[in-house]
């Protein structure tokens, strides 16, 4: 008989990210209930911006908005859709307090939301040179809590990562998947049904591998890299212990890239370099959301200093760093190149 269709292969049972997290609230008898609501507001988001992403050759939203944003790259029209869905979303939600984004020069503060007590970080569409191919982007976000009595200021969100409440992702793929973390927690995966409208929990506690011979870097910028960079790459090309080399694997859009790294393991990196001795990959919004990320799924993330990307404090909103993430293991080696 046709199996699929036997009721009792359908899973009645489903944990969606809401249920998810009325869970997660129940467990800490102090919520208020504030933090869920704010979650819901950025799922929202999250499900709006693939909506429109999906459907962007079909209405005109491939292309260039004419317009540059504050980092000086070339704004796509989607970019700028989505940074204002993303906005239009944190200010109804009454939750936030001030939101930095990646598309905006400035802090944009929520004066209305008077007892919001969050700061968030984004960076609305991450991998936007890949839009019009149909490759895969997405969204990048970390929520950072106010200081005791602060009415929100920049300095709520000048902070380093380790303060930071919850973090993740989204990849808008073949599927939008959405990866979240919160403090001193696991890493939780979760697949949106279109159907249902719903993100179904489908990778509950993602744990990376330890190592994995996959390495992800923009090996054209290889002319500006520092020489232990340059060695440690070198040495991935070389037979390892089992006589083989690592592969290479980059997308260019670092949350499709890093989706890959959190699933199958591995090492991602964009150094800083000769050209941007400062690095390319921004500290608030995308750096320091995924080091949580990483860390919490049993990885490490550090700068190119070596040092620990969670505990940067960036000194302007919009601070750049270099950025090694990846397997236990592989961070490890990333070190001993810079000893
Ligand atoms: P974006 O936020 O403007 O899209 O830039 C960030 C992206 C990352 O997703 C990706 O890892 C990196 O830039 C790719 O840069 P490059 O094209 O230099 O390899
Ligand atoms: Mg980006």
């Amino acid at each position: 008989g046709d199996q699929a269709a036997m009721p009792e292969q359908i899973n009645v049972d489903i944990k969606t990210l809401t249920r998810f997290l009325t869970e997660e609230q129940v467990k800490h008898k102090e919520a208020t209930g504030d933090f869920t609501l704010l979650c819901h507001a950025l799922q929202f988001s999250f499900k709006q911006i693939a909506y429109y992403i999906r459907r962007a050759t079909l209405v005109n939203l491939t292309g260039l908005a004419g317009s540059s944003n504050t980092t000086g790259d070339d704004q796509k029209k989607l970019d700028v859709i989505s940074n204002d869905l993303f906005i239009a979303t944190m200010r109804s939600s009454g939750k936030v307090s001030l939101l930095v984004s990646e598309e905006e020069e400035e802090v944009i503060y929520f004066k209305d939301a008077k007892d919001a007590r969050y700061a968030v970080a984004c960076d609305p569409i991450d991998g936007s040179s890949n839009l019009d191919a149909g490759v895969s982007v997405g969204t990048i976000f970390g929520v950072h809590k106010l200081a005791e009595g602060s009415t929100g200021t920049k300095e709520d969100i000048l902070k380093p990562g380790t303060e930071l409440l919850a973090a993740g992702f989204t990849m808008y793929g073949a599927s939008a998947q959405l990866v979240i973390t919160m403090k001193g927690g696991s890493v939780n995966g979760f697949t949106l049904d279109n159907g249902l409208g719903e993100f179904i929990l489908t990778h509950p506690d993602m744990k990376l591998p330890k190592s994995r011979a996959i390495y992800s870097v923009n090996e054209g910028n290889s002319l500006y890299w520092e020489d232990n960079v340059k060695a440690y790459f070198n040495s991935l090309k070389e037979a390892q212990a089992n006589g083989k080399p690592y592969s290479a694997r980059y997308i260019g859009s670092m949350v499709a890239d890093a989706y890959r790294t959190l699933l199958y393991g591995g090492i991602f990196a964009y150094p800083a370099d000769k050209k941007s001795p400062k690095g390319k990959l921004r500290i608030l919004y995308e750096c320091a959301p995924m080091a949580m990320v990483f860390e919490n799924a049993g990885g490490q993330a550090v700068n190119s200093k070596m040092q620990r990307m969670l505990e940067i404090v960036p000194e302007h909103i919009h601070d750049r760093s270099g950025i090694f993430m990846g397997s236990y293991d592989e961070i490890e080696k990333v070190k001993s190149f810079h000893k």
